[in-house]
């Protein structure tokens, strides 16, 4: 008997749904305005009620804050803003009281330069830890220090170079992301022997697996060659030389066979993989490869970028990001497994970004609706279950994204409106405010002043206001939670995509033995659609089993952001032979 009977099956997570906490803004329980470790546990209920079977916490180690936390100086530790290990402890036993189980963040590409291996690192040439971390000298023919002697032209993911001089020692130290968070060498065996000891040690304590951050980050081309500059940019993509190496595959098998190999119950590892493509995410994926159960992509939440990236607005939208969900669906069906995801702490709110705030309640369901009835495992956001949306942030005081901020120091050409419109847009600082509890002017969230404000539009909007109300998101993300623990073509039937004449008219079967399979039928716009023909190639007879809106001709035609679940009807279905 499995210590958590909440979802059984080998493996236990393949008709799990995942649900993601970022702690400092899920809720706060001493009044600090910082959520915290014991505010979970005051809100577990929420999640049992919704059905949820795996937590994942994002990073609550001690940490600078630089990036919120994903800039660890003690891996072994909880900060004190988030509480203790005896207050992580009591939750990791109420989260297995509940048949749940608890994933953390592990965050190993890089540390905080404030982490103990840093510093020694960084103390001296000859420091045994130098290797630990990727230093350099100036680049040839340059004094260190001065604009282009940085020994590579990489551009970092917050603007800027991705590298930073160090006076003392005369030479620059790498680092992908922040300053702040340089980046560990993978290539040395003391390193990863280190991640993986304290790997082992968060097993011991009790938690059932680990979500990587960037994990396919970890292997750099030691040449450290420069990149291509783009058309009005004045420093290099770096990617060939760190994003998505073969290295990586060999480096997570050594790691599974390092922690994971010996556990007597399957550790669930998610793997964040910026850029992955589909046949390497089936390579690290297949169950023979011994490397992760799924990874992140970013594929669909790219579909709205322009060529310069985030900030530069693409012209694409839903139906792209659909595209792309379905081909991950085909690119998997045969080998590997998907992870599913609208939102989460680095993405804009869903329902904000392609659904229709004048139809908020109907498109943040049929985007759920979409998304939870593809084959793969489902992760749920916080406050994506009450449709929350973006914030219109009025001006940079109440910003407290480095990403963002970074982005508006730099936003060459643009106007400080325009600029602040795109992090309006697509920020990340619109997933991080206050998880909305309740109608009252603190959402529920702190008795105190919140580290980043309450969303100011949020009528109905909140647990509160929605637990029981049999129409609410919240209710409609219970009833597809259910679907995929009572229905086992939800877990396995295979996703074939129908083509339809309307491009916003999305349709999909779920197809399983003996003819057994469901039915999706969703309509991804602010217009009613003309079912026709679309239907036509979906054969049999089908009863409803879920819809977002009260019952009506789905299989005719379909109102603004209807979606609709159907079950096809098999011969003695109803007990007749
Ligand atoms: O994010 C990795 C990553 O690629 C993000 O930088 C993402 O591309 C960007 O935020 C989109 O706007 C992970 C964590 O999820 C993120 O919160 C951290 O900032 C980052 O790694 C560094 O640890």
């Amino acid at each position: 008997m499995s210590l958590h009977d909440r979802v059984a099956g080998d493996p236990w997570w393949r008709n799990a749904v995942v649900y993601q906490v970022y702690p400092r803004s899920f809720a706060d329980s001493d009044g600090d305005g910082v959520g915290d470790l014991r505010g979970i546990i005051q809100r577990l209920d929420h999640l049992d009620d919704l059905g949820i079977d795996v937590l994942w916490l994002s990073p609550i180690y001690p940490s600078p804050q630089d990036d919120n936390g994903y800039d660890i100086s003690d891996y072994r530790g909880v900060d004190p803003v988030f509480g203790d290990l005896e207050t992580l402890d009591e939750l990791i036993a109420d989260v297995h009281r509940r048949g749940m189980r608890i994933v953390l963040d592990l965050v190993v590409n890089h540390t905080s330069d404030e982490h103990p291996w840093f510093e020694e690192s960084r103390s001296g040439l000859d420091s045994p830890k130098r290797d630990w971390y990727w230093w350099r000298p100036p680049r040839l023919g340059h004094r260190g220090g001065e604009p282009g002697a940085e020994p590579t032209n990489w551009e970092g993911f917050f603007s800027g170079s991705t590298w930073e001089f160090d006076e003392a020692s005369g030479e620059y130290f790498l680092h992908l992301f922040s300053r702040k968070q340089p980046d560990l060498n993978w290539e040395h065996p003391a390193v990863r022997s280190a991640v993986y000891d304290m790997m082992r040690w968060w097993l011991d304590r009790g938690i059932d697996g680990f979500r990587m951050d960037v994990i396919n980050l970890i292997s750099k081309d030691p040449a450290l060659p420069d990149g291509p500059v783009a058309p009005g940019r004045s420093l290099g993509d770096g990617s060939a030389a760190y994003l998505g190496r073969e290295r990586v595959h060999s480096l997570l098998r050594e790691m599974h066979r390092e922690v994971f190999t010996d556990r007597t119950e399957h550790i669930l590892t998610i793997g964040e993989m910026p850029g992955v493509r589909i046949d390497q995410a089936a390579d690290h994926t297949d169950p023979a490869s011994n490397e992760l159960d799924m990874v992140f992509q970013f594929e669909h939440v790219g579909a709205d970028h322009g060529p310069g990236g985030k900030w530069d607005l693409g012209s694409g939208g839903l139906r792209e990001a659909i595209d792309v969900l379905c081909r991950w669906q085909d690119g998997l069906a045969d080998r590997g497994w998907n992870s599913l995801y609208w939102n989460n702490h680095d993405q804009p709110r869903v329902v904000s970004r392609f659904g229709d705030p004048e139809r908020w309640r109907d498109s943040a369901t049929a985007l759920a609706t979409v998304l939870h009835l593809q084959r793969g495992t489902p992760f749920v956001y916080q406050g994506e279950e009450i449709g929350m949306t973006n914030t219109p942030f009025a001006s940079v005081d109440e910003l407290r994204d480095i990403e963002s901020l970074r982005f508006l120091d730099d936003a060459a050409g643009l106007s400080a409106a325009e600029a602040l419109g795109r992090v309006h847009r697509m920020g990340r600082d619109n997933a991080r405010t206050p998880m909305q509890w309740d109608a009252s002017p603190g959402a529920g969230f702190s008795s105190g002043t919140p580290w980043i404000g309450v969303t100011p539009d949020r009528a109905g909007i909140s647990v509160a206001e929605q637990r029981t109300d049999p129409t609410s998101v919240l209710a409609h993300y219970r009833r597809l939670i259910a679907l995929r623990h009572d229905e086992p073509l939800v877990t396995d039937g295979r996703f074939r995509r129908i083509t339809t004449d309307a491009p916003d008219l999305l349709v999909f079967t779920r197809e399983g033995e003996h003819d057994a399979a469901l039915l999706v039928i969703a309509n991804l716009s602010s217009e009613h659609i003309e079912v026709g023909e679309s239907l036509a190639t979906a054969e049999g007879d089908w009863e409803l089993v879920l819809s977002n809106l009260d019952p009506g001709d789905w299989m005719t035609r379909l109102r603004p952001w209807e979606a609709v679940v159907a079950r096809r009807v098999v011969a003695g279905d109803d007990g007749t032979t």
